[in-house]
């Protein structure tokens, strides 16, 4: 990790909030609430993603935290009301706003988060002993999805490396497997295998131990300046800037250090197309379209949605490309 190389800036100066009411305005002003069916399907996201729509989410507690960190990245933040609307979250549901209209009511009150495995010091912890013992922080991180579209997200969190240091990792600890809940009265994508895209619930990932330790690695409990919502993860989620969207296991109830390189869910569903490493690698492509370039959610003219480049390791390779030496990316995606 080099230090110095980042800068901190609080918040954009205009707010999301007021680019959302003023969109309202415009799009009352021009009389465009009935738009759909006469656009093309390709111009709808983009003028969707455009004209925002109010979300209606669980209520959400204030978060103390220090500080902010960018990272070197400089791109403006993804309004919040796209962060929390447009979600990958099949435990409720394969649609972008699934989460969003399903997950409201998901009880995260109270919650264990285990840590056990090869440490000599595991523990059970409640969200509200992780916010007393780990500061918070904002992490300013750029999110790329394995899809193509991306979003800049201020999370609030905490160092992974903390938590694990704590438990004491023992000598045979390689890897860190982490697991989300698993209640299908409560998560409806759990219960058929339709609405949950066929996963083999519970969702799990994994990271090698000196990912999982590497500073960028955080457990998010916050976005915004608030808790989570429930369809962004809520109330602890993994995030990992450099790797694609799907290593950023939500709602986690179990970190297991282990021996072997633990199974991941999308790579067990579809492994050529879904790697254990998921670097962001805009030369090598997902087999059924380019990673090339990628939609910047919330961006972009009423006509089109903003394209822009993707760049190697998300761009965060000053940071992280030195774990890799030696590897064939190409083969590890
Ligand atoms: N448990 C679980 N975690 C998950 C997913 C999921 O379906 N289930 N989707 C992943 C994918 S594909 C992405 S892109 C991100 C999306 O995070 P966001 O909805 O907060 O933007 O969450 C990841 N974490
Ligand atoms: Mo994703």
């Amino acid at each position: 990790m080099k230090k110095g190389s980042y800068w901190q800036r609080r918040q954009d100066s205009v707010t999301p909030e007021a680019v959302f009411r003023q969109r309202r305005q415009i799009v009352q002003a021009l009389g465009l609430s009935a738009i759909g069916a006469s656009v093309p399907l390709g111009v709808q996201a983009g003028l969707l993603d455009w004209l925002g729509k109010a979300p209606e989410t669980a209520p959400r507690a204030p978060l103390h935290y220090q500080g902010s960190q960018r990272y070197g990245i400089e791109d403006a933040l993804t309004p919040e009301d796209k962060v929390i609307s447009h979600n990958n979250f099949y435990e409720f549901g394969t649609g972008k706003t699934d989460p969003l209209h399903y997950a409201q009511e998901f009880k995260t009150e109270p919650w264990q988060l285990v840590v056990d495995g090869e440490v000599d010091k595991p523990g059970s912890y409640s969200i509200a002993e992780l916010i007393n013992q780990y500061p918070l922080e904002e992490r300013i991180y750029r999110m790329r999805c394995v899809e193509a579209w991306s979003m800049v997200i201020p999370w609030l969190g905490f160092p992974l490396s903390q938590l694990l240091e704590k438990a004491q990792p023992n000598s045979k600890a390689r890897y860190v497997a982490f697991e989300t809940l698993y209640d299908p009265e409560q998560m409806r994508g759990q219960r058929s295998g339709r609405v949950g895209g066929g996963i083999n619930f519970p969702y799990v990932e994994g990271l090698r131990m000196d990912e999982a330790m590497h500073p960028l690695t955080i457990l998010s409990l916050g976005l915004y300046g608030k808790t989570l919502p429930p369809q962004n993860g809520a109330p602890v989620r993994l995030v990992v800037p450099w790797k694609y969207g799907f290593k950023g296991i939500k709602s986690i109830v179990r970190i297991h250090l282990t021996e072997q390189q633990p199974p991941t869910t999308w790579n067990q569903l579809a492994p050529h197309e879904y790697g254990f490493y998921a670097n962001v690698n805009p030369a090598v492509h997902h087999p059924r379209w380019s990673q090339a370039s990628e939609r910047r959610i919330g961006e972009g003219g009423l006509l089109s949605a903003k394209r822009i480049a993707t760049e190697p390791f998300n761009g965060y390779g000053e940071f992280v490309a030195d774990l890799y030496q030696g590897q064939d990316l190409r083969r590890d995606y």
